[in-house]
């Protein structure tokens, strides 16, 4: 067996962790079959030396007998602040074979304490008259003249901040230090730059952007926390004589207001490159005329090391054209909804030319930009050029969504003129999926890209208009297809903390985290009448969240570590229900349903029910019997009050909407023979809306699921296939390249909907994504065995679809499926990661099941004329089988055909 993908708390060789039992996971890989982990040893040490030589002082774990090999606990010596450590591993297969060690890991401790820091948070005096202010510079000049063995520097800033060592930017970082609720807590990043440090003459330079902590958030203005951009940055030199040095962030550095007249992560940026001091971030700059920075004594939040993956440029594009229009400008078309911002290549400017570059989502008939959408936000550059011959521009504290970008001050420009630069959190890709249907790939892609384009240190709503807000109900509805897409472990972590954070004391979980000023919005727009404190499924994502990273990474500390505000967000559903019915005050029910009005109190209480019956499924994961017991009882009580009071004999729901059945198949609120009657019901509802949907965010997430939970993926296949409106596909059918706010975000009919909210990029929609990896590629999680441990290969070929393939990379390996319909047979191949097991649903019969290579692991459990079920350990397997018409309706697209 070879171990190789060491990771600490999710990541590989991370820097600066402060939590203090860190957790290590590894991967393992091996050509025979059904291979196990039976037991492990860990070594840590503080340095590569003693590991090298097998030896540790700090943790050995000593031969462990157990297949545990993600999130392995360190319980080793007391972790130290700022030091580094190394780790290795080496495992035992079933045979009790030992495997040689692991390449050698790393990670290194942060600041632990807050009192160990010695760096100020240093600024700018703010000028008075400034709506927007400018994002000032800072530098500090120091000597090293000893041989450098190691230079760490820790850096946040109440605001934004690019830092630089001897002109070299030290991270691919964008918006650090990320967002959080800065009353309570700020992160801070960790850098290596021992490679830019030279003997002589260093400096550190950083420049600060007012982001979050002061620029304008959401709908609420600016100076949501502060009213000034500072930086705190603390450079720990270790010498190769064992000495060490320090340079902190305070009165001895120079600060300067710079050429960014001001950059607003919702108002673009205004940069005058004459007022570019040349050579600032080098040794050897006269900074005699720059002035000495104020400190911030008042800062009264807790720094945290960064949680989340930083944001970082992930892709670049290319335009795919350019014209000149009538106005002088050129507009160039991206081929793709994006978020980030372009980079600008000029040639020949003159000193003092205005270069302007704008976008937007999409255009206007005139082929003018489409902003209406934006609402305050002004997704725009301004440039004021220095005369150079060749000017490289791009904005630093500020995004746009947009496909078209419209350049206007330019005599001439090529399709070279610009690239776009994609930003997100670096979420690595985690899956793939590719079927026959063109249509869905593209829809797939939409899901996809409307991720990458709204997770941006939190998960956003949108990222064009003014809001961009972390809207709890969107996130929870996604964040099962976001962990198919990408590993968002760390991410949602994170937003966890913010949604911990923004919990009212009453338990209610918020709308929207971190808050930033929403509730203090709906309060004080009373037109808006949107005053609940909670409301069904957005504060449930306090609780469907955990769960979620609990089951997709066997994460077990976010369930601890949320229990308590879980527990209290139940409670308090409890005590605001009357005889356990919600009384349905909340705001937004199922937000963006089409002509479908699902009642509030019943949706309301479906969530109460889920988020108890999640609790309780908490509980027993975490050993606590008597809560189990306690929420299992209370999820049955809702179940009872909920049949009572919405459903009636015949089986249908206070409402009659798809997503009252919906939300009561999939969150088991119904007797066995009331599930019979809802399908039905929920069938009939499709049919008469001519096999469409009416679903809006929360019923969307589970409509596909529930249809084929009641063995009706015929109807699920022709709602995912649907091209007409509403439907996933019309949106795809007319050029989409994200996912819409609105099913009817634009019409045939009627053009765009109201600009007041119209987002041509928010991904809840998309959430049917998890039941097209679930149900067309067929890999599930299973719910005993968190961190697909134990996997359900399960593909329901339909929809048409002649083949499918695709992966997931789980936290023990990569799980791949490919199937392909043929004229007279079914192919279907599976591979399955050491140290996990498998059941595989083969459809059909089975013709040739590999059983002989697979050297005995292939287990056969089940067969009929439908299906055949065998166990497996790992190993790459094929399968050939014959397949069988099955029961659909004749009227629908047909999911099987019958092999010859
Ligand atoms: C709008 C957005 C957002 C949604 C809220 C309720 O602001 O559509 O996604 O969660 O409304």
């Amino acid at each position: 067996m070879r171990i190789c993908g060491l990771k600490t708390e999710y990541m590989e060789n991370p820097l600066g962790l402060d939590t203090m039992e860190p957790r290590l996971s590894w991967v393992m890989e091996s050509e025979a079959y059904g291979q196990l982990q039976t037991a492990y040893q860990v070594l840590v040490a503080t340095s590569i030396d003693q590991l090298e030589e097998d030896k540790s002082d700090v943790w050995d774990s000593g031969k462990v007998v157990s297949d545990q090999s993600v999130n392995v606990v360190y319980q080793g010596k007391t972790l130290a602040s700022q030091q580094v450590y190394y780790w290795k591993v080496r495992v035992w297969d079933r045979d009790g074979n030992v495997s040689p060690w692991s390449e050698i890991a790393r990670w290194s401790m942060g600041v632990l304490r807050g009192d160990e820091w010695q760096a100020k948070w240093i600024g700018r005096s703010k000028p008075q008259t400034y709506e927007l202010l400018p994002s000032p510079y800072f530098r500090r000049t120091f000597r090293l003249d000893k041989p450098v063995r190691q230079a760490l520097v820790y850096a946040s800033a109440l605001g934004l901040y690019e830092l630089y060592v001897n002109g070299e930017r030290v991270s691919g970082d964008y918006f650090a230090p990320g967002w959080t609720d800065y009353r309570i807590r700020v992160q801070y990043q960790t850098y290596d730059v021992t490679a830019y440090l030279q003997k002589g003459e260093s400096v550190l330079a950083a420049i600060a952007g007012t982001g979050w902590y002061c620029g304008h958030v959401g709908m609420f203005g600016p100076n949501r926390y502060g009213d000034n951009p500072h930086v705190l940055i603390e450079l720990h030199v270790e010498y190769e004589d064992g000495t060490t040095q320090r340079i902190v962030s305070d009165e001895a550095w120079k600060t300067f207001a710079g050429p960014i007249v001001y950059s607003d992560l919702l108002k673009g940026e205004t940069y005058d490159a004459r007022l570019e001091p040349k050579g600032w971030k080098l040794p050897g700059f006269d900074d005699s005329g720059w002035e000495v920075p104020v400190v911030l004594t008042a800062y009264s939040g807790v720094l945290n090391a960064q949680v989340d993956p930083p944001v970082q440029v992930m892709k670049e594009l290319l335009p795919v054209s350019m014209k000149k229009t009538d106005r002088g400008t050129y507009l160039f078309d991206m081929g793709q909804n994006m978020v980030g911002w372009v980079r600008l290549r000029i040639e020949g400017g003159q000193e003092g030319q205005q270069v302007t570059v704008a976008c937007a989502e999409m255009l206007n008939s005139d082929n003018t930009l489409y902003s209406i959408n934006l609402r305050e936000a002004v997704q725009q550059e301004n440039y004021i050029l220095d005369g150079q011959e060749e000017a490289v521009l791009e904005p630093h504290f500020t995004f746009h969504g947009f496909r078209y970008v419209e350049v206007s001050g330019l005599t001439h420009a090529t399709l070279n003129t610009v690239i776009g630069r994609v930003v997100h959190s670096a979420t690595p890709q985690t899956g793939w999926l590719q079927t026959s249907n063109v249509m869905l790939n593209k829809l797939l892609s939409n899901i996809e890209w409307g991720q990458r384009g709204n997770f941006i240190s939190v998960p956003t709503d949108c990222p064009q208009r003014d809001e961009r807000l972390g809207w709890t109900g969107d996130a929870q509805i996604f964040a099962r297809t976001a962990s198919y897409n990408m590993d968002v472990g760390r991410f949602f972590n994170k937003y966890m903390i913010d949604v911990i954070d923004a919990q009212h004391s009453s338990g209610a979980f918020p709308d929207v985290a971190p808050d930033g000023g929403w509730e203090e919005f709906k309060h004080n727009n009373k037109e808006l009448n949107w005053h609940a404190p909670d409301n069904g499924g957005w504060g449930d994502a306090g609780v469907i969240i955990p769960w979620t990273v609990y089951q997709v990474y066997g994460d077990l500390r976010i369930l601890e570590r949320c229990y308590p505000a879980m527990v209290k967000w139940v409670e308090y559903l409890k005590e605001k229900s009357s005889g356990l019915i919600r009384e349905g005050y909340s705001n937004y029910g199922d937000w963006l349903s089409v002509n479908a009005d699902t009642p509030k109190d019943v949706l309301d209480t479906a969530y109460f029910a889920y988020s108890t019956s999640l609790l309780a499924k908490a509980a027993k994961a975490l050993g606590n019997d008597e809560d189990e017991r306690k929420y299992y009882e209370l999820f049955e009580a809702i179940k009872r009050a909920f049949g009572a009071a919405f459903v009636k004999e015949d089986g249908r729901i206070k409402g009659d909407t798809q997503t009252v059945y919906v939300l009561a198949l999939k969150m088991n609120l119904l007797t066995e023979s009331q599930r019979k009657l809802a399908i039905e019901h929920l069938v009939s509802n499709i049919r008469e809306h001519d096999l469409h949907l009416t679903t809006g965010f929360l019923g969307v997430g589970y409509l596909l699921p529930a249809l084929t939970e009641m063995g009706r993926e015929d109807i699920a296949y022709s709602l995912l296939t649907q091209d007409t409106f509403p439907s996933w596909l019309y949106s795809v059918k007319h050029g989409a390249t994200t996912i819409w706010e609105r099913w009817d975000a634009w019409t045939e009919t009627d053009g765009f909907q109201n600009p007041g909210m119209n987002s041509f990029n928010h991904y809840s929609l998309g959430s049917v994504g998890e039941w097209m990896y679930q149900t067309i590629l067929g890999i599930n999680a299973v719910e005993e065995q968190p961190g697909y441990k134990h996997i359900l290969i399960h593909p329901r070929p339909g929809g048409g679809l002649q083949s499918a393939k695709g992966e997931f990379k789980s936290v023990y390996g990569t799980i791949r499926v490919e199937w392909k319909q043929e004229m007279s047979y079914f192919l279907l191949k599976v591979r399955i990661p050491v140290n996990t097991t498998a059941t595989i649903h083969v459809p059909g019969t089975i013709l040739i099941d590999g059983q002989r290579e697979s050297q005995g692991v292939l287990r056969l459990v089940k067969t009929n004329n439908h299906e055949t079920i065998y166990e497996a350990g790992s190993g790459s397997y094929t399968f050939i089988s014959r397949r069988i018409k099955t029961n659909v309706d004749s009227n629908l697209s047909v999911s099987y055909q019958a092999g010859s």
